[in-house]
């Protein structure tokens, strides 16, 4: 089935009871037995609800592989997956990451023992010298955010397989349309779905997806034990995102290609992080692990100033100033005080993360207004 065809209809079939098209949101949190544990495949929705497992079955399907487990957010997701380890466990992560993943290694799992290291994953040479003997996961992000740099997938994997981690690909920026981190030798894709799979800025969710049958067993069993699930409603609302996760990626993908160039050819902008730029220090990895660049863009100013960008934030009349991404409306952030406040200043700056920082994630409104509305804004600054 392809990629269009399964957005739509992997993992649904029509209601047994009524013949409904739709999935049923099974607003329950308990199912009638006959006898003591004789039940018809759910017992407490904490363990399985249908409607989420219509969504985890899609999701499995969309990024090529049999298992997944959805999640209250996309925090829940990744916090189940470093629960794979135990104390004395090292992490090779990336060192531009969504601000949240930070803070939940450095913050939460390192008093229990775990140690992270983060490093510039673009350079083979980097990856092979932060691997040490107790280490058991390695973690990327690609695109990253904010800097939309690009690790390469297969690269950073055989290194892992080599090292008997696992590889863990936060796939929230490329979504499985444009990327599948399985297909490349990873281990584990995790996603914020309350970003492009969801689509529509109404849902806070997560998911961990593997080919494995052993992580799967494992996830399953954190994700019941710890119960960070997601309502059944919050699935449905999931799985109409997915329905037209193509079509959308197909718009995201060109309105940001337009408004990277625009960007790039003003003069009061310095410099433009956009991967589809033949100039983008990863543009072959990109070209080569992606179908499409994606709805991200990054960028600084000329004016080194940081007033001037958080103004530029306050002066947009489509572009809506909040923090998250991935929805059909476009957004615009500064993620030094925003989306990536809670890494300390040093450490950003050590990434590239400059205060003057913009992020946009261009929605799938007309471009000439996305282009018109950025226009208005660098003129006032
Ligand atoms: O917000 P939540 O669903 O818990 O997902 C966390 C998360 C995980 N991974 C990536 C790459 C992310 O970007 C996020 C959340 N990011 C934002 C809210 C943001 O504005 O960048």
């Amino acid at each position: 089935m392809k990629f269009g065809t399964a957005a739509i209809h992997a993992g649904q079939e029509p209601d047994i009871a009524t013949g409904a098209i739709m999935t049923p949101i099974y607003q329950t949190s308990t199912y009638v037995q006959s006898e003591p544990a004789v039940h018809k495949g759910y017992d407490y929705s904490r363990a399985g609800n249908p409607t989420r497992t219509a969504l985890e079955k899609n999701l499995a399907a969309l990024e090529g592989a049999k298992y997944c487990a959805a999640f209250s957010s996309g925090m829940g997701a990744i916090d189940a997956v470093i629960k794979l380890l135990k104390t004395g466990d090292h992490v090779l992560a990336g060192n531009d990451l969504y601000g949240g993943t930070y803070r939940i290694f450095v913050k939460v799992f390192e008093q229990f023992g775990l140690s992270f290291d983060f490093i510039d994953m673009s350079k083979e040479e980097n990856v092979r010298k932060g691997i040490k003997p107790d280490t058991k996961m390695v973690w990327m992000e690609t695109p990253t955010n904010p800097l939309l740099r690009i690790v390469d997938i297969e690269m950073i994997a055989t290194i892992g397989r080599e090292a008997g981690a696992l590889t863990v690909v936060d796939n929230t920026f490329a979504t499985p349309f444009l990327q599948r981190p399985l297909s490349l030798g990873a281990d584990i894709v995790v996603h914020s779905a309350t970003k492009y799979v969801g689509g529509h800025s109404d849902v806070i969710l997560g998911a961990a997806i593997t080919d494995d049958d052993e992580i799967a067993e494992k996830l399953y069993f954190i994700q019941k034990s710890s119960g960070a699930v997601p309502g059944p409603f919050d699935c449905f609302l999931a799985l109409r995102g997915t329905k037209t996760l193509h079509v959308r990626m197909e718009r995201h993908c060109e309105n940001a290609k337009k408004v990277a160039e625009f960007l790039a050819a003003h003069p009061k902008v310095h410099h433009v992080n956009y991967p589809g730029f033949k100039f983008h220090p990863n543009h072959a990895v990109a070209a080569k692990q992606m179908s499409g660049f994606g709805g991200m863009v990054s960028f600084t100013l000329k004016n080194d100033d940081i007033d001037a960008a958080k103004k530029l934030t306050t002066l947009m009349k489509i572009f809506a100033l909040a923090e998250s991404l991935g929805g059909v409306e476009s957004l615009i952030e500064h993620p030094a005080s925003m989306t990536h406040s809670s890494l300390p200043r040093e450490v950003r700056l050590r990434s590239g993360l400059e205060d003057t920082l913009i992020r946009l994630s261009v929605g799938i409104e007309d471009a000439d207004d996305l282009i018109e509305d950025l226009k208005q804004a660098l003129e006032q600054i």
